[in-house]
């Protein structure tokens, strides 16, 4: 068995029974730029204490899993330099070797489900990179959410990805993508995409019923959220594309390959927005926050 640390209050939590809410850490590492990412992990905390849960940011410190960081642990993880980013493949080597990395959505659901937590808020998912007919780029991600039951909710996939493609891969592998409040797969920056979402609910009840009753049905695989943006944080989607395609063919003149590829974009984006898309991707995260600790409440209730 493996040995979890968990922070104060998620232990508490557990003790009590009361609704926890997993928050990934490589949007902390390799997803925002310092200082503004230990202000938003502490932003996005709060967001779910004052929805009436618990946030547990998951982490390797040292060879340790986490699940909860304190405060002094998330200020010097989101300094750290040269941590890992760890996906399904390399989580467990990290843990072995006694390194540090941050957890990615796929890293992150293992380590929720680990601990007993059914609900994780994040931004975006990884997916079908853009040209993955040549680069064969697909996020371990989407294999993640066909195998490890948690309600992952983000919002959307990046337009930095080939999102009708990551569509079609989350149905053949069999993930119910949950459009919230609305017909179309939110577009990430923008709440509205050309994509119908697959699936539609609006509200958290609905979407922890759907949860209990895939277990139900002895079906593994979690489910994603869809939760737009709000629309008063939004940036438009013809804004974002010449800029999208600019970060894209620079990764592709510099060769940069792997798991190198979603952070070079996020921060090339980042500069050639000067910022306004962190300012997006802030708001959204923590509106996902929220929403998710409304599922976990409902979970809670529905299995009372
Ligand atoms: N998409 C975002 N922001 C992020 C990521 C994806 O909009 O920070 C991070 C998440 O941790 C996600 C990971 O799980 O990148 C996917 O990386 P890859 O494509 O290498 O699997
Ligand atoms: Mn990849």
């Amino acid at each position: 068995m493996i040995d979890i640390k968990y922070s104060a209050e998620v232990q508490a939590a557990k003790s009590a029974g009361t609704a926890i809410v997993a928050l990934e850490s490589t949007i902390i590492t390799h997803g925002m730029p310092y200082p503004q990412n230990i202000e938003v992990a502490a932003q996005v905390e709060q967001d779910i204490r004052d929805a009436g849960a618990t946030p547990a940011t998951i982490a390797v410190l040292d060879g340790h899993l986490h699940v909860g960081l304190e405060a002094d642990q998330l200020k010097a993880l989101g300094q750290a330099k040269n941590v890992a980013k760890l996906s399904r493949a390399d989580f467990a080597a990290c843990l072995a070797c006694g390194g540090t990395g941050a957890t990615t959505v796929a890293a992150t659901m293992i380590a929720a489900h680990l601990a007993g937590i059914d609900v994780f808020a994040t931004g975006g998912i990884g997916g079908v990179h853009k040209g993955a007919d040549q680069s064969f780029d697909i996020s371990a991600d989407l294999l993640e959410l066909a195998a490890t039951p948690v309600t992952v909710v983000a919002a959307g996939a990046k337009a930095i990805l080939d999102v009708p493609k990551t569509l079609e891969v989350l149905e053949t592998q069999g993930v119910p993508v949950i459009g919230y409040g609305q017909d179309s797969f939110p577009g990430f920056w923008s709440s509205q995409s050309n994509l119908a979402a697959p699936l539609r609910m609006d509200d958290a009840a609905q979407i922890a019923r759907a949860h209990v009753m895939r277990q139900a049905l002895g079906l593994p695989g979690g489910q994603l959220i869809a939760n737009p943006i709000p629309k008063s944080d939004e940036i438009a989607a013809d804004i974002l594309a010449p800029i999208i395609d600019q970060a894209q063919s620079e990764a592709d003149s510099q060769g940069v390959s792997g798991k190198a590829v979603t952070p070079f974009l996020l921060q090339r984006i980042f500069e050639l927005t000067e910022g306004r898309s962190l300012t997006a991707n802030i708001a959204l995260v923590r509106n996902n926050a929220r929403l998710a600790a409304q599922i976990a409440q409902q979970l809670i209730a529905l299995r009372q």
